[in-house]
Protein backbone atom coordinates (compact mmCIF):
# COMPACT_ATOMS: atom_id res chain seq x y z
CA UNK A 1 0.00 0.00 0.00
CA UNK A 2 1.17 3.23 -0.98
CA UNK A 3 1.42 6.31 1.50
CA UNK A 4 -1.61 7.80 -0.81
CA UNK A 5 -3.52 5.08 -0.52
CA UNK A 6 -5.58 5.25 3.01
CA UNK A 7 -7.44 2.73 4.66
CA UNK A 8 -11.25 3.57 4.93
CA UNK A 9 -11.30 3.34 8.25
CA UNK A 10 -8.29 5.64 8.49
CA UNK A 11 -10.62 8.25 5.97
CA UNK A 12 -13.66 7.70 8.03
CA UNK A 13 -11.34 8.46 11.82
CA UNK A 14 -10.01 11.58 9.93
CA UNK A 15 -13.68 12.54 8.83
CA UNK A 16 -15.20 12.53 12.11
CA UNK A 17 -12.08 13.76 13.98
CA UNK A 18 -12.22 17.38 11.62
CA UNK A 19 -16.11 17.61 11.65
CA UNK A 20 -16.57 17.56 15.33
CA UNK A 21 -13.19 19.45 15.83
CA UNK A 22 -13.41 22.72 13.85
CA UNK A 23 -17.28 23.52 12.19
CA UNK A 24 -20.17 24.51 14.49
CA UNK A 25 -23.62 22.32 13.31
CA UNK A 26 -25.46 25.30 11.20
CA UNK A 27 -28.70 26.65 11.36
CA UNK A 28 -30.74 24.37 9.02
CA UNK A 29 -32.05 26.70 6.15
CA UNK A 30 -35.18 25.92 4.07
CA UNK A 31 -34.18 25.24 0.72
CA UNK A 32 -35.84 27.08 -1.90
CA UNK A 33 -38.25 24.63 -4.04
CA UNK A 34 -40.32 26.83 -6.09
CA UNK A 35 -40.58 31.03 -6.84
CA UNK A 36 -44.20 32.07 -7.11
CA UNK A 37 -44.96 35.37 -9.05
CA UNK A 38 -47.80 37.37 -8.93
CA UNK A 39 -49.75 38.25 -10.45
CA UNK A 40 -49.93 34.68 -12.62
CA UNK A 41 -50.32 37.31 -15.90
CA UNK A 42 -50.06 41.08 -16.59
CA UNK A 43 -51.63 42.70 -19.76
CA UNK A 44 -50.29 45.82 -20.36
CA UNK A 45 -50.14 48.72 -23.32
CA UNK A 46 -47.06 49.95 -24.09
CA UNK A 47 -45.92 52.94 -22.04
CA UNK A 48 -48.33 51.50 -19.11
CA UNK A 49 -46.50 49.83 -16.07
CA UNK A 50 -47.20 47.07 -13.61
CA UNK A 51 -45.48 45.68 -10.69
CA UNK A 52 -44.83 41.42 -9.99
CA UNK A 53 -43.91 40.12 -6.74
CA UNK A 54 -41.79 36.92 -6.63
CA UNK A 55 -42.17 34.81 -3.39
CA UNK A 56 -39.24 31.90 -2.41
CA UNK A 57 -41.41 28.64 -1.17
CA UNK A 58 -39.81 25.71 0.39
CA UNK A 59 -40.61 22.41 -0.35
CA UNK A 60 -44.11 22.52 1.55
CA UNK A 61 -45.16 25.59 0.46
CA UNK A 62 -43.77 27.71 3.06
CA UNK A 63 -42.30 31.09 2.38
CA UNK A 64 -38.88 31.49 2.76
CA UNK A 65 -38.11 35.02 3.64
CA UNK A 66 -34.43 37.07 3.03
CA UNK A 67 -33.71 35.95 -0.07
CA UNK A 68 -32.42 38.11 -3.09
CA UNK A 69 -34.40 37.81 -6.03
CA UNK A 70 -33.49 38.22 -9.18
CA UNK A 71 -35.74 39.36 -12.31
CA UNK A 72 -35.07 38.72 -15.80
CA UNK A 73 -37.47 39.33 -19.24
CA UNK A 74 -37.03 39.67 -22.60
CA UNK A 75 -34.35 41.97 -24.67
CA UNK A 76 -36.72 44.94 -23.75
CA UNK A 77 -38.67 45.42 -27.10
CA UNK A 78 -42.25 43.95 -25.53
CA UNK A 79 -41.59 44.91 -21.90
CA UNK A 80 -38.62 45.69 -19.52
CA UNK A 81 -38.42 44.86 -15.59
CA UNK A 82 -36.85 46.51 -13.01
CA UNK A 83 -34.43 44.99 -10.00
CA UNK A 84 -37.98 45.55 -7.97
CA UNK A 85 -40.15 43.69 -10.50
CA UNK A 86 -41.86 46.47 -12.30
CA UNK A 87 -42.50 46.41 -15.55
CA UNK A 88 -42.63 48.48 -18.28
CA UNK A 89 -45.17 47.86 -21.06
CA UNK A 90 -42.09 49.04 -24.93
CA UNK A 91 -44.01 47.40 -27.58
CA UNK A 92 -46.78 44.77 -28.59
CA UNK A 93 -46.27 41.28 -28.13
CA UNK A 94 -45.57 38.55 -25.41
CA UNK A 95 -42.87 38.01 -23.34
CA UNK A 96 -41.93 35.97 -20.03
CA UNK A 97 -40.51 37.56 -17.32
CA UNK A 98 -38.80 35.37 -14.61
CA UNK A 99 -37.97 35.84 -11.18
CA UNK A 100 -35.00 34.23 -9.80
CA UNK A 101 -34.32 32.78 -6.25
CA UNK A 102 -31.04 30.28 -5.64
CA UNK A 103 -31.14 28.92 -8.98
CA UNK A 104 -34.91 28.39 -9.22
CA UNK A 105 -37.45 30.84 -10.85
CA UNK A 106 -40.68 31.23 -11.73
CA UNK A 107 -41.88 32.72 -14.75
CA UNK A 108 -45.04 35.11 -15.78
CA UNK A 109 -46.52 35.64 -19.10
CA UNK A 110 -46.58 39.34 -19.99
CA UNK A 111 -48.79 40.20 -22.48
CA UNK A 112 -48.24 43.64 -24.81
CA UNK A 113 -51.60 44.52 -26.54
CA UNK A 114 -51.59 47.73 -29.25
CA UNK A 115 -52.16 50.67 -27.99
CA UNK A 116 -51.16 53.29 -25.71
CA UNK A 117 -50.98 54.55 -22.47
CA UNK A 118 -51.28 58.56 -21.88
CA UNK A 119 -51.30 60.75 -18.37
CA UNK A 120 -53.16 64.15 -18.94
CA UNK A 121 -50.02 65.84 -19.77
CA UNK A 122 -50.78 64.38 -23.20
CA UNK A 123 -48.65 62.34 -25.67
CA UNK A 124 -48.34 60.34 -28.78
CA UNK A 125 -49.60 56.39 -29.24
CA UNK A 126 -47.93 54.73 -32.16
CA UNK A 127 -49.23 50.89 -32.25
CA UNK A 128 -49.93 48.64 -35.23
CA UNK A 129 -45.95 49.12 -36.89
CA UNK A 130 -46.79 52.67 -36.92
CA UNK A 131 -50.01 52.47 -38.94
CA UNK A 132 -52.23 54.13 -36.29
CA UNK A 133 -50.08 57.20 -34.48
CA UNK A 134 -52.32 59.27 -32.10
CA UNK A 135 -51.08 62.61 -30.85
CA UNK A 136 -53.08 63.51 -27.68
CA UNK A 137 -52.81 67.15 -26.68
CA UNK A 138 -52.01 68.22 -23.21
CA UNK A 139 -55.38 68.78 -20.80
CA UNK A 140 -57.42 66.75 -23.74
CA UNK A 141 -57.65 63.62 -21.38
CA UNK A 142 -59.42 64.20 -17.98
CA UNK A 143 -57.38 61.16 -16.40
CA UNK A 144 -54.50 58.93 -17.42
CA UNK A 145 -56.13 56.46 -20.08
CA UNK A 146 -55.36 53.21 -21.32
CA UNK A 147 -55.56 53.08 -25.48
CA UNK A 148 -56.32 50.14 -27.38
CA UNK A 149 -55.93 50.07 -30.90
CA UNK A 150 -57.05 47.19 -32.95
CA UNK A 151 -57.56 46.33 -36.64
CA UNK A 152 -61.37 47.48 -37.17
CA UNK A 153 -63.30 44.12 -38.42
CA UNK A 154 -66.65 43.87 -39.89
CA UNK A 155 -66.21 47.81 -41.15
CA UNK A 156 -69.27 48.16 -43.17
CA UNK A 157 -67.91 48.67 -47.07
CA UNK A 158 -67.03 51.50 -48.92
CA UNK A 159 -65.69 51.74 -52.20
CA UNK A 160 -63.81 54.50 -51.27
CA UNK A 161 -62.04 53.04 -48.29
CA UNK A 162 -58.70 52.20 -48.88
CA UNK A 163 -57.98 48.38 -48.03
CA UNK A 164 -55.89 48.22 -44.69
CA UNK A 165 -56.49 51.05 -42.88
CA UNK A 166 -59.29 50.75 -40.93
CA UNK A 167 -58.27 50.76 -37.50
CA UNK A 168 -60.43 51.22 -33.64
CA UNK A 169 -59.20 53.15 -31.19
CA UNK A 170 -60.77 52.66 -27.40
CA UNK A 171 -62.58 53.72 -25.61
CA UNK A 172 -64.08 56.28 -27.18
CA UNK A 173 -64.43 59.18 -24.75
CA UNK A 174 -64.62 62.14 -26.21
CA UNK A 175 -61.52 65.11 -25.77
CA UNK A 176 -61.57 68.02 -25.03
CA UNK A 177 -59.77 69.20 -27.74
CA UNK A 178 -59.05 67.85 -30.89
CA UNK A 179 -56.32 65.31 -30.75
CA UNK A 180 -54.45 64.45 -33.98
CA UNK A 181 -54.94 60.82 -35.72
CA UNK A 182 -52.37 59.65 -38.73
CA UNK A 183 -53.03 56.29 -40.40
CA UNK A 184 -50.64 55.10 -42.94
CA UNK A 185 -51.44 54.04 -46.26
CA UNK A 186 -49.69 51.99 -48.16
CA UNK A 187 -49.18 51.05 -51.85
CA UNK A 188 -52.75 51.00 -52.24
CA UNK A 189 -53.69 54.24 -54.08
CA UNK A 190 -53.59 53.80 -57.96
CA UNK A 191 -52.25 56.28 -60.56
CA UNK A 192 -55.55 58.48 -60.27
CA UNK A 193 -55.49 59.47 -56.70
CA UNK A 194 -54.95 62.73 -55.49
CA UNK A 195 -52.82 61.94 -52.79
CA UNK A 196 -52.75 65.34 -51.03
CA UNK A 197 -56.70 64.39 -50.94
CA UNK A 198 -56.82 61.32 -49.08
CA UNK A 199 -58.52 61.97 -46.01
CA UNK A 200 -59.39 60.29 -42.64
CA UNK A 201 -63.13 59.40 -42.50
CA UNK A 202 -65.00 58.06 -39.11
CA UNK A 203 -67.74 55.34 -38.75
CA UNK A 204 -70.19 57.03 -37.35
CA UNK A 205 -73.50 53.77 -37.11
CA UNK A 206 -72.72 52.55 -40.20
CA UNK A 207 -71.99 55.20 -42.06
CA UNK A 208 -68.24 57.10 -43.39
CA UNK A 209 -67.92 60.11 -42.64
CA UNK A 210 -64.70 62.03 -43.94
CA UNK A 211 -63.28 64.31 -41.40
CA UNK A 212 -61.42 67.33 -43.36
CA UNK A 213 -58.57 67.25 -45.06
CA UNK A 214 -55.53 67.97 -42.71
CA UNK A 215 -53.25 67.24 -44.29
CA UNK A 216 -50.67 63.74 -46.28
CA UNK A 217 -47.03 62.98 -45.01
CA UNK A 218 -46.06 61.88 -48.99
CA UNK A 219 -42.65 60.95 -47.51
CA UNK A 220 -43.68 58.81 -44.04
CA UNK A 221 -47.38 58.15 -46.43
CA UNK A 222 -49.63 59.42 -43.32
CA UNK A 223 -53.25 60.67 -43.54
CA UNK A 224 -54.10 63.21 -40.66
CA UNK A 225 -56.94 64.41 -39.58
CA UNK A 226 -57.97 65.86 -36.62
CA UNK A 227 -60.14 63.44 -34.29
CA UNK A 228 -62.53 64.46 -31.32
CA UNK A 229 -62.99 60.71 -29.76
CA UNK A 230 -61.68 57.24 -30.34
CA UNK A 231 -63.69 55.29 -32.67
CA UNK A 232 -63.00 53.39 -35.75
CA UNK A 233 -61.54 54.78 -38.58
CA UNK A 234 -60.01 54.49 -42.23
CA UNK A 235 -58.27 56.55 -45.00
CA UNK A 236 -60.80 57.56 -47.78
CA UNK A 237 -59.95 58.16 -51.23
CA UNK A 238 -60.97 61.33 -52.94
CA UNK A 239 -64.40 61.68 -54.76
CA UNK A 240 -63.61 61.31 -58.47
CA UNK A 241 -62.07 64.45 -59.49
CA UNK A 242 -60.79 66.52 -62.75
CA UNK A 243 -57.47 66.51 -61.24
CA UNK A 244 -57.35 62.82 -60.52
CA UNK A 245 -58.15 61.94 -64.26
CA UNK A 246 -56.19 64.43 -65.43
CA UNK A 247 -53.15 63.04 -63.24
CA UNK A 248 -53.80 59.42 -65.00
CA UNK A 249 -53.74 61.22 -68.39
CA UNK A 250 -50.91 62.93 -67.42
CA UNK A 251 -52.45 66.44 -68.13
CA UNK A 252 -53.17 69.60 -67.06
CA UNK A 253 -55.95 70.83 -65.21
CA UNK A 254 -55.04 74.65 -63.69
CA UNK A 255 -56.94 77.71 -62.41
CA UNK A 256 -56.17 80.88 -62.03
CA UNK A 257 -55.35 81.93 -58.10
CA UNK A 258 -55.79 84.83 -55.58
CA UNK A 259 -52.88 83.29 -53.24
CA UNK A 260 -54.68 85.55 -50.40
CA UNK A 261 -57.53 83.82 -50.83
CA UNK A 262 -56.62 79.90 -51.45
CA UNK A 263 -55.16 80.81 -47.63
CA UNK A 264 -58.25 82.28 -46.18
CA UNK A 265 -61.62 81.10 -48.08
CA UNK A 266 -61.70 77.29 -47.21
CA UNK A 267 -64.38 76.46 -49.65
CA UNK A 268 -62.43 77.82 -52.57
CA UNK A 269 -59.30 76.50 -50.81
CA UNK A 270 -60.74 73.09 -51.37
CA UNK A 271 -62.01 72.88 -54.66
CA UNK A 272 -58.83 73.73 -55.92
CA UNK A 273 -57.05 71.03 -54.27
CA UNK A 274 -59.41 68.44 -54.86
CA UNK A 275 -60.08 69.85 -58.79
CA UNK A 276 -56.93 71.36 -59.94
CA UNK A 277 -53.28 69.92 -60.39
CA UNK A 278 -51.61 73.60 -61.53
CA UNK A 279 -52.33 76.79 -60.83
CA UNK A 280 -51.35 80.21 -62.18
CA UNK A 281 -51.21 83.74 -60.36
CA UNK A 282 -54.25 85.57 -61.24
CA UNK A 283 -52.38 89.19 -60.39
CA UNK A 284 -49.40 88.49 -57.96
CA UNK A 285 -46.46 87.80 -60.28
CA UNK A 286 -47.83 91.29 -62.48
CA UNK A 287 -45.35 93.35 -62.68
CA UNK A 288 -47.21 96.04 -60.59
CA UNK A 289 -47.51 93.90 -57.28
CA UNK A 290 -44.12 92.07 -57.85
CA UNK A 291 -42.09 94.98 -58.73
CA UNK A 292 -43.88 98.44 -57.21
CA UNK A 293 -40.80 100.60 -56.96
CA UNK A 294 -37.70 100.10 -59.44
CA UNK A 295 -34.88 99.21 -56.49
CA UNK A 296 -37.70 96.98 -54.87
CA UNK A 297 -39.68 93.66 -55.07
CA UNK A 298 -42.57 92.53 -52.89
CA UNK A 299 -42.09 88.79 -53.44
CA UNK A 300 -44.39 88.02 -50.58
CA UNK A 301 -47.40 87.23 -52.72
CA UNK A 302 -45.70 85.51 -55.29
CA UNK A 303 -44.04 83.32 -52.70
CA UNK A 304 -47.31 83.14 -50.52
CA UNK A 305 -48.81 81.21 -54.46
CA UNK A 306 -45.45 78.99 -54.95
CA UNK A 307 -46.20 77.63 -51.35
CA UNK A 308 -49.62 76.57 -51.29
CA UNK A 309 -48.88 75.31 -54.60
CA UNK A 310 -45.94 73.38 -53.51
CA UNK A 311 -47.84 72.37 -50.47
CA UNK A 312 -50.80 71.22 -52.38
CA UNK A 313 -48.36 69.02 -54.83
CA UNK A 314 -49.52 71.08 -58.01
CA UNK A 315 -47.54 72.68 -60.88
CA UNK A 316 -47.13 76.07 -60.95
CA UNK A 317 -47.06 78.51 -64.10
CA UNK A 318 -45.68 82.08 -64.10
CA UNK A 319 -47.53 85.08 -65.75
CA UNK A 320 -46.35 87.21 -66.64
CA UNK A 321 -42.75 88.48 -67.73
CA UNK A 322 -43.57 90.61 -70.57
CA UNK A 323 -46.98 92.39 -70.85
CA UNK A 324 -47.77 95.91 -71.37
CA UNK A 325 -50.75 95.98 -69.12
CA UNK A 326 -50.40 96.23 -64.84
CA UNK A 327 -46.78 97.74 -65.33
CA UNK A 328 -46.36 100.06 -61.71
CA UNK A 329 -46.24 103.89 -62.58
CA UNK A 330 -42.51 103.68 -61.90
CA UNK A 331 -42.44 102.28 -65.10
CA UNK A 332 -45.29 103.73 -67.61
CA UNK A 333 -44.34 107.44 -66.02
CA UNK A 334 -40.67 107.29 -66.61
CA UNK A 335 -38.70 107.99 -69.83
CA UNK A 336 -36.68 105.46 -71.21
CA UNK A 337 -34.33 104.53 -73.72
CA UNK A 338 -33.80 101.26 -75.40
CA UNK A 339 -30.94 100.49 -73.85
CA UNK A 340 -32.40 101.87 -70.42
CA UNK A 341 -35.51 100.10 -70.72
CA UNK A 342 -33.64 97.24 -71.93
CA UNK A 343 -31.63 96.95 -68.72
CA UNK A 344 -34.75 97.13 -66.63
CA UNK A 345 -36.69 94.21 -68.53
CA UNK A 346 -33.34 92.46 -68.24
CA UNK A 347 -33.15 92.71 -64.42
CA UNK A 348 -36.61 92.43 -63.76
CA UNK A 349 -36.87 89.08 -65.41
CA UNK A 350 -33.76 87.60 -63.94
CA UNK A 351 -34.42 88.40 -60.88
CA UNK A 352 -38.16 86.43 -61.00
CA UNK A 353 -37.33 83.92 -62.72
CA UNK A 354 -34.13 82.91 -60.68
CA UNK A 355 -36.66 83.42 -57.71
CA UNK A 356 -38.74 80.84 -59.30
CA UNK A 357 -36.58 78.99 -60.51
CA UNK A 358 -37.18 75.10 -60.04
CA UNK A 359 -40.48 76.15 -58.70
CA UNK A 360 -42.39 77.40 -61.79
CA UNK A 361 -42.99 74.70 -64.64
CA UNK A 362 -43.52 77.41 -67.32
CA UNK A 363 -43.50 81.16 -67.69
CA UNK A 364 -46.25 83.21 -70.09
CA UNK A 365 -42.67 84.78 -71.28
CA UNK A 366 -45.23 87.07 -74.09
CA UNK A 367 -48.08 88.23 -73.12
CA UNK A 368 -50.70 89.72 -75.75
CA UNK A 369 -47.84 90.69 -77.92
CA UNK A 370 -49.93 90.35 -80.86
CA UNK A 371 -52.25 93.37 -82.98
CA UNK A 372 -55.61 92.89 -82.36
CA UNK A 373 -55.90 93.43 -86.03
CA UNK A 374 -53.61 91.29 -87.41
CA UNK A 375 -50.79 93.54 -88.49
CA UNK A 376 -48.04 91.60 -86.30
CA UNK A 377 -46.69 92.90 -83.18
CA UNK A 378 -48.97 95.45 -80.92
CA UNK A 379 -47.57 98.76 -80.62
CA UNK A 380 -46.17 98.95 -76.36
CA UNK A 381 -44.11 100.55 -74.03
CA UNK A 382 -41.73 97.72 -74.65
CA UNK A 383 -42.10 97.17 -78.40
CA UNK A 384 -42.02 100.40 -79.40
CA UNK A 385 -39.30 101.82 -77.16
CA UNK A 386 -36.64 98.95 -77.30
CA UNK A 387 -38.50 97.51 -80.77
CA UNK A 388 -39.99 93.70 -81.53
CA UNK A 389 -36.68 92.55 -80.14
CA UNK A 390 -37.98 93.00 -77.04
CA UNK A 391 -40.06 89.52 -77.15
CA UNK A 392 -36.79 87.73 -78.28
CA UNK A 393 -34.37 89.51 -75.47
CA UNK A 394 -37.41 88.34 -72.50
CA UNK A 395 -37.18 84.97 -73.84
CA UNK A 396 -33.67 84.76 -73.89
CA UNK A 397 -33.15 85.91 -70.46
CA UNK A 398 -35.88 83.41 -69.47
CA UNK A 399 -34.13 80.46 -70.32
CA UNK A 400 -30.44 81.98 -69.69
CA UNK A 401 -31.91 82.13 -65.93
CA UNK A 402 -34.51 78.93 -65.73
CA UNK A 403 -32.95 76.94 -68.44
CA UNK A 404 -35.74 73.85 -67.33
CA UNK A 405 -38.76 75.60 -67.04
CA UNK A 406 -40.78 76.18 -70.56
CA UNK A 407 -41.18 79.47 -72.16
CA UNK A 408 -44.60 80.05 -73.81
CA UNK A 409 -46.12 82.70 -76.04
CA UNK A 410 -49.46 83.92 -74.93
CA UNK A 411 -52.28 85.43 -76.30
CA UNK A 412 -55.97 86.05 -76.94
CA UNK A 413 -58.16 85.81 -79.77
CA UNK A 414 -55.91 83.10 -81.38
CA UNK A 415 -57.93 80.09 -80.73
CA UNK A 416 -59.40 79.62 -84.73
CA UNK A 417 -58.29 80.82 -87.35
CA UNK A 418 -57.99 84.52 -88.59
CA UNK A 419 -55.65 87.26 -89.25
CA UNK A 420 -54.21 87.32 -85.70
CA UNK A 421 -53.55 83.43 -85.98
CA UNK A 422 -51.63 84.26 -89.05
CA UNK A 423 -49.27 86.85 -87.31
CA UNK A 424 -49.18 84.32 -84.59
CA UNK A 425 -48.02 81.88 -86.88
CA UNK A 426 -45.49 84.72 -88.41
CA UNK A 427 -43.69 85.09 -85.43
CA UNK A 428 -43.33 82.28 -84.08
CA UNK A 429 -41.56 81.36 -87.28
CA UNK A 430 -39.18 84.73 -86.85
CA UNK A 431 -38.65 83.41 -83.80
CA UNK A 432 -37.53 79.97 -84.21
CA UNK A 433 -35.43 81.27 -87.38
CA UNK A 434 -33.97 83.72 -85.37
CA UNK A 435 -33.15 80.54 -83.00
CA UNK A 436 -35.55 82.25 -80.12
CA UNK A 437 -35.88 79.89 -77.50
CA UNK A 438 -39.66 79.30 -77.53
CA UNK A 439 -41.39 75.83 -76.42
CA UNK A 440 -45.22 77.03 -76.31
CA UNK A 441 -47.85 79.15 -77.46
CA UNK A 442 -51.11 79.71 -74.95
CA UNK A 443 -54.06 80.16 -75.84
CA UNK A 444 -55.95 82.18 -73.72
CA UNK A 445 -59.12 81.21 -74.68
CA UNK A 446 -61.56 84.08 -73.04
CA UNK A 447 -64.30 82.84 -75.15
CA UNK A 448 -67.90 84.08 -76.59
CA UNK A 449 -70.73 81.69 -77.20
CA UNK A 450 -69.76 81.67 -80.64
CA UNK A 451 -66.33 80.29 -80.11
CA UNK A 452 -64.28 78.74 -83.20
CA UNK A 453 -65.52 75.42 -84.31
CA UNK A 454 -63.61 72.05 -82.96
CA UNK A 455 -62.55 71.57 -86.40
CA UNK A 456 -60.63 75.11 -85.70
CA UNK A 457 -59.62 74.77 -82.48
CA UNK A 458 -57.69 71.47 -83.82
CA UNK A 459 -56.36 73.34 -86.93
CA UNK A 460 -54.63 75.98 -84.96
CA UNK A 461 -53.09 73.35 -82.39
CA UNK A 462 -52.25 71.24 -85.32
CA UNK A 463 -50.13 74.47 -86.41
CA UNK A 464 -48.48 74.65 -83.29
CA UNK A 465 -47.46 71.29 -83.03
CA UNK A 466 -46.33 71.48 -86.65
CA UNK A 467 -43.65 74.07 -85.79
CA UNK A 468 -42.72 71.26 -82.96
CA UNK A 469 -43.86 73.53 -80.08
CA UNK A 470 -46.46 72.73 -77.21
CA UNK A 471 -49.93 74.23 -76.61
CA UNK A 472 -52.08 75.24 -73.99
CA UNK A 473 -55.58 76.47 -73.11
CA UNK A 474 -54.42 79.39 -70.82
CA UNK A 475 -57.16 81.51 -69.43
CA UNK A 476 -60.15 79.28 -70.67
CA UNK A 477 -63.53 81.59 -69.85
CA UNK A 478 -66.94 81.18 -71.78
CA UNK A 479 -68.55 84.42 -70.70
CA UNK A 480 -72.85 84.07 -71.19
CA UNK A 481 -75.11 87.41 -71.50
CA UNK A 482 -76.90 87.39 -68.38
CA UNK A 483 -80.64 87.92 -69.77
CA UNK A 484 -80.20 84.14 -71.32
CA UNK A 485 -82.04 81.51 -69.54
CA UNK A 486 -80.53 78.71 -67.71
CA UNK A 487 -80.16 76.52 -70.67
CA UNK A 488 -77.32 78.50 -71.47
CA UNK A 489 -75.08 77.09 -69.18
CA UNK A 490 -76.03 74.03 -70.93
CA UNK A 491 -74.15 75.52 -73.98
CA UNK A 492 -71.62 76.99 -71.99
CA UNK A 493 -70.73 73.57 -70.79
CA UNK A 494 -70.57 72.34 -74.55
CA UNK A 495 -67.79 74.91 -75.36
CA UNK A 496 -65.81 74.26 -72.62
CA UNK A 497 -66.02 70.56 -73.70
CA UNK A 498 -65.09 71.24 -77.14
CA UNK A 499 -61.90 72.86 -75.58
CA UNK A 500 -61.03 70.24 -73.39
CA UNK A 501 -61.53 67.64 -76.13
CA UNK A 502 -59.54 69.64 -78.77
CA UNK A 503 -56.69 69.89 -76.54
CA UNK A 504 -56.94 65.82 -75.11
CA UNK A 505 -57.17 65.21 -78.58
CA UNK A 506 -53.77 66.66 -79.19
CA UNK A 507 -50.27 65.24 -77.77
CA UNK A 508 -48.56 68.54 -78.38
CA UNK A 509 -51.43 69.93 -76.17
CA UNK A 510 -50.50 70.26 -72.35
CA UNK A 511 -53.71 71.32 -70.52
CA UNK A 512 -55.98 73.43 -69.78
CA UNK A 513 -56.64 76.24 -67.51
CA UNK A 514 -59.62 78.11 -66.21
CA UNK A 515 -59.38 82.16 -65.67
CA UNK A 516 -60.41 82.07 -62.07
CA UNK A 517 -63.13 78.85 -60.23
CA UNK A 518 -66.41 80.28 -59.22
CA UNK A 519 -68.60 83.62 -60.90
CA UNK A 520 -68.20 84.67 -57.83
CA UNK A 521 -64.51 86.18 -58.50
CA UNK A 522 -64.12 86.48 -62.29
CA UNK A 523 -63.07 89.34 -63.73
CA UNK A 524 -66.11 89.16 -66.50
CA UNK A 525 -68.34 91.14 -65.01
CA UNK A 526 -66.08 94.47 -64.34
CA UNK A 527 -65.02 94.07 -67.89
CA UNK A 528 -67.42 92.59 -69.53
CA UNK A 529 -71.16 94.85 -68.91
CA UNK A 530 -74.20 92.34 -69.45
CA UNK A 531 -71.75 88.93 -68.93
CA UNK A 532 -70.71 86.76 -66.21
CA UNK A 533 -71.23 82.95 -65.24
CA UNK A 534 -68.20 82.43 -67.46
CA UNK A 535 -66.53 79.58 -65.13
CA UNK A 536 -67.46 76.29 -63.95
CA UNK A 537 -68.37 76.77 -60.57
CA UNK A 538 -71.06 79.03 -59.64
CA UNK A 539 -71.78 82.31 -57.36
CA UNK A 540 -72.02 79.75 -54.63
CA UNK A 541 -69.34 77.53 -55.91
CA UNK A 542 -71.37 75.14 -57.04
CA UNK A 543 -70.10 73.07 -60.06
CA UNK A 544 -72.46 74.00 -63.27
CA UNK A 545 -72.98 72.11 -66.54
CA UNK A 546 -69.48 72.90 -67.60
CA UNK A 547 -68.04 71.63 -64.36
CA UNK A 548 -69.64 68.06 -65.16
CA UNK A 549 -68.81 67.97 -68.79
CA UNK A 550 -65.16 68.53 -67.96
CA UNK A 551 -65.66 65.70 -65.52
CA UNK A 552 -66.82 63.35 -68.19
CA UNK A 553 -64.58 64.03 -70.56
CA UNK A 554 -61.68 64.13 -68.98
CA UNK A 555 -62.96 60.79 -66.91
CA UNK A 556 -64.34 58.99 -70.48
CA UNK A 557 -62.73 55.43 -70.21
CA UNK A 558 -61.01 55.37 -67.07
CA UNK A 559 -61.98 54.59 -63.64
CA UNK A 560 -61.89 57.34 -60.71
O1 LIG B 1 -58.07 88.56 -64.25
C1 LIG B 1 -57.19 89.62 -64.19
C2 LIG B 1 -57.83 90.79 -63.48
O2 LIG B 1 -58.06 90.47 -62.12
C3 LIG B 1 -56.96 92.00 -63.60
O3 LIG B 1 -57.64 93.10 -63.05
C4 LIG B 1 -56.62 92.24 -65.04
C5 LIG B 1 -55.77 93.44 -65.20
O4 LIG B 1 -55.41 93.66 -66.50
O5 LIG B 1 -55.97 91.11 -65.57
C6 LIG B 1 -56.76 90.00 -65.57
O6 LIG B 1 -56.09 88.92 -66.15
C7 LIG B 1 -55.76 89.05 -67.52
C8 LIG B 1 -54.50 88.26 -67.77
O7 LIG B 1 -53.51 88.67 -66.91
C9 LIG B 1 -54.06 88.39 -69.20
N1 LIG B 1 -55.10 88.02 -70.11
C10 LIG B 1 -56.40 88.67 -69.88
C11 LIG B 1 -56.82 88.48 -68.45
C12 LIG B 1 -58.22 89.06 -68.23
O8 LIG B 1 -58.20 90.44 -68.38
Amino acid sequence: MSSRQLSPILVAALIACSGSATTPTPTPTATVASVVVTPTSLTLVPGQGGTLTATPKDAAGATVSGKTVTWSGDAGSVATVSASGVVTAVGAGSANISATVDNKSGTVAVTVTEGGYIGTAGGTITAMSGAVTLVIPSGAIGSSTVFGVEAASGTPANSRLLGGTTFTITPSTAFSQDATLRLRYGSGPGAGVVVPQLRIARLVGTTWTELAVVGVDQTARLVNGAVTAGGTYGVFLPPPSLRGYAQQRSFKIGAAVDPTRWATDAQYAAILGAEFNSVVAENVMKWDVLHPQQASYNFAPGDQFIDLAVAQGMEARGHVLLWHSQLPTWLTAGSWTRTTLLAVLKSHIETVVARYRGKITSWDVANEVLADDGSGVRPTIWTTTIGPDAIDSAFAWARRTDPDAKLYLNDYAIEGPGAKTDALMALVTRLQTAGIPIDGVGFQAHLTMTPPSRAQFDGVLALIAAKNLDSRYTELDVRVPDASPASALDQQATIYGTVISACLAQARCRGVTTWGITDKLSWIPSVFAGFGRALPFDLNYAPKPAYTTLLALLGAGLSP
